[in-house]
């Protein structure tokens, strides 16, 4: 088989002194962190849109990035060389999942029968280097909103042919998924939103919303598709306004429907903050809520208002999220997806090696951080002092049942003449703790 990165070998731990910008430093996939090995905990995933498919465009400028398989012509061949490329990437990079969608990985043709045919065929490939490289597929899912047919949205169309037709897509790529082993399947919103409401029926959308989601569960259910179903949140971009704007959105969302027993949130770092939440809120937010499934591993600039998808590099940010997937117990039988792409100046193929490394080098360092935090309890044992009155008298009485305001009433005007002691919240000096778990982690 033709190798595509021949000037890349196999990225192998070093340590974090190495001076290898092509080595791990942190990450090392059989070490032991808490109960399992890294990789087991960490679940990596490459997504194949941003490493493979996409080519540096952006609204200002043409594409900057010509992989060896960008040149070949055919559109088919194309498809086959770069599912070659993305296995070698990821055997290269030690990366055990992959993520894609039904467009990525093979062209569209004139029919959907067509359509089907050649992703069909692009899959046999895909299944023969999943083998061959050891690779599982983390989730599947359909683009529903690069074709000018979902301008208008896809289940949220106002035009019920859009409905259908999105339907057929995904009952495709479910399939697909199934066919995989994918332990998940992702429906990001892409255009269920709206612009404006002058020209939009937002309680009917999202009632198509609904059905279009239960038509998917049972769907899955008729196939024996047994991965988790995820709805990943995002607050804005390409609407104005995304129905599935953040994990409380979408817990909202889930319960109106009675849906909430068969989804989960796959959260991106991105998209919590584009809604004006911490990553770290969202996840905790998730996990509170039972939400947790599975999670696109990025980080924003927080001067820019959209979505750009970097790689992720900090470290305080990682581990935090560390520390929520380990309070979660971990995130299996979702993982870390690197929803990312390298910017568009750095068009070089060692530039995907070098953006997917740092991504897994400051997670696996997060997870060493989260990992000491953990075991050490020091944040959640000054929580616990923290809400200690809740195990008095006063907090044990305002959990039963029978207590009403008249009886807290009364217990406040028993108690007239003794002020109410707050304690600090110490926020500046828990953020010194962190730092200091942070600096003293190998
Ligand atoms: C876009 C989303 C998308 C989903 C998969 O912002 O992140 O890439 O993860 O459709
Ligand atoms: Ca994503
Ligand atoms: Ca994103």
């Amino acid at each position: 088989m033709k190798e595509y990165f021949p000037e890349i070998g196999k990225i192998e731990y070093e340590g974090r002194r190495s001076e290898e910008p092509l080595s791990f430093k942190h990450y090392n996939p059989e070490e032991t962190v808490g109960s399992s090995s890294m990789s087991d905990q960490l679940r990596f995933s490459v997504a194949y849109w941003h490493s493979f498919t996409a080519r540096g465009a952006d609204p200002f400028g043409a594409k900057t990035i010509t992989r060896p398989w960008d040149e070949i012509d055919d559109p088919m061949n194309r498809a086959r060389a770069r599912a070659e490329a993305a296995f070698e990437f990821m055997g290269k990079m030690g990366l055990d999942y992959f993520c894609f969608h039904d467009r990525d990985v093979a062209p569209p043709g004139e029919t959907l029968a067509e359509t089907n045919e050649n992703l069909d065929e692009i899959v046999s490939l895909i299944e023969k280097l999943m083998e061959e490289y050891d690779v599982e597929l983390l989730w599947g899912t359909a683009n529903l909103f690069e074709h000018p047919r979902y301008t208008h949205g896809a289940a949220t169309s106002p035009n019920a042919e859009v409905f259908a037709y999105a339907s057929a897509q995904v009952k495709k790529a479910l399939e697909v998924t199934k066919r995989l082993g994918g332990s998940n399947y992702v429906f990001w919103g892409g255009r269920e939103g709206y612009k404006t409401l002058l020209n939009t029926d937002l309680g009917l959308e999202q009632d198509n919303l609904a059905r279009f989601l239960a038509m998917a569960v049972d769907h899955a259910k008729k196939i024996g598709f047994e991965g988790q179903l995820l709805i990943e949140p995002k607050p804005m971009e390409p609407t104005k306004h995304q129905y599935d704007f953040d994990v409380e959105h979408v817990a909202a969302f889930l319960r109106k429907y009675d849906l909430e027993d068969h989804f989960k949130a796959n959260i991106e770092a991105n998209h919590a903050t584009l809604a004006g939440h911490d990553f770290h809120h969202e996840l905790a937010y998730a996990r509170e809520n039972d939400l947790l499934g599975s999670v696109d591993a990025n980080q924003g600039d927080l001067l820019l208002g959209w979505d750009t998808d970097q790689f992720p590099t900090d470290v305080y940010g990682t581990t935090l999220a560390a520390y929520e997937i380990l309070k979660n117990g971990g995130l299996a039988p979702g993982g870390l997806n690197f929803d990312a792409k390298v910017r568009r100046e750095s068009f070089e193929a060692q530039d995907l090696f070098l953006g997917h490394i740092v991504g897994m080098d400051s997670f696996a360092f997060g997870l060493k951080v989260a990992q000491r935090l953990k075991e050490d309890g020091v944040l959640e044992e000054f929580a616990r002092e923290r809400y200690s009155s809740f195990r008095g008298e006063i907090g044990e009485k305002i959990k039963d049942p029978d207590t009403d305001f008249e009886v807290l009433e009364e217990h406040v005007r028993e108690k007239v003449s003794e002020p109410i002691e707050l304690e600090s919240g110490r926020q500046e000096k828990l953020k010194g703790l962190l730092n200091s778990y942070i600096t003293t982690t190998g």
